[in-house]
């Protein structure tokens, strides 16, 4: 493959950190760009949806972070080979990108209307994701979404739940995933000491 170029906004989340760590477990050498929202406002009308995460490969722009976490995943050995695994790690994939787009119109709000969005979120579909994935996760033993071992589907979760624990979110209480899913809390722990994970962020400082 040429050169792998990924245009994400300057912070260790979102939809593009699932795919900056299954680049860096895969050993596959890409450009890291971080932009600024100055940077992103003045690149916005030059990318297919007008979004990011893009990665450019062999100077061809492409869209959809689900679409880069599989192919890169199935790249760095991080994605089933078995078509029911396989399924299963994209349901817990979806369920995630269906949170991210549920926050996105909250973000532009403030006041009390940001409070009653963010509120409204965490008492509904934010609860119903959490406990979706905390059953998924005990029905296929515990430890990980699919296939019995570390796969793109742990990073996603992963991902997820440090920001939501990060208290960065306004008004979405950083408990919610302890006092509702504490196995995923114990998940998300897991995957912050997977040796390929560890290596990644020390490689960021
Ligand atoms: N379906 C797209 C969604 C991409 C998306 O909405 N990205 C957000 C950032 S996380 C964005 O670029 N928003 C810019 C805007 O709405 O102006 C994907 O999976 O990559």
């Amino acid at each position: 493959m040429g050169r792998i170029k990924l245009s994400y906004f300057d912070f260790d989340g979102g939809r593009a950190e699932p795919i900056r760590i299954a680049l860096s477990i895969g050993g596959i050498e890409f450009e890291d760009r971080r932009l600024s929202f100055t940077e992103f406002s003045e690149m916005r009308a030059g990318t297919p949806l007008n979004a990011v995460p893009t990665v450019e490969i062999d100077g061809v722009v492409y869209t959809q972070c689900n679409a880069m976490t599989r192919y890169f995943g199935k790249l760095a050995g991080l994605y089933p080979a078995d078509p029911w695994q396989a399924f299963l790690c994209d349901e817990v994939l979806e369920i995630i990108e269906d949170a991210a787009h549920a926050l996105g119109p909250t973000l532009r709000l403030q006041g009390d209307e940001l409070k009653a969005a963010r509120k409204a979120l965490a008492d509904g579909m934010y609860t119903r994701c959490l406990r979706t994935l905390d059953k998924r996760l005990e029905a296929a033993g515990g430890q990980y979404f699919a296939d019995r071992r570390f796969t793109v589907a742990d990073i996603k979760v992963y991902v997820w739940i440090k920001r939501l624990r990060s208290g960065g979110l306004d008004h979405m209480p950083s408990d919610l995933t302890d006092a509702i899913a504490p196995r995923l809390v114990r998940h998300m722990e897991r995957v912050a000491a997977d040796p390929g994970v560890v290596a990644y962020y020390a490689g960021r400082s």
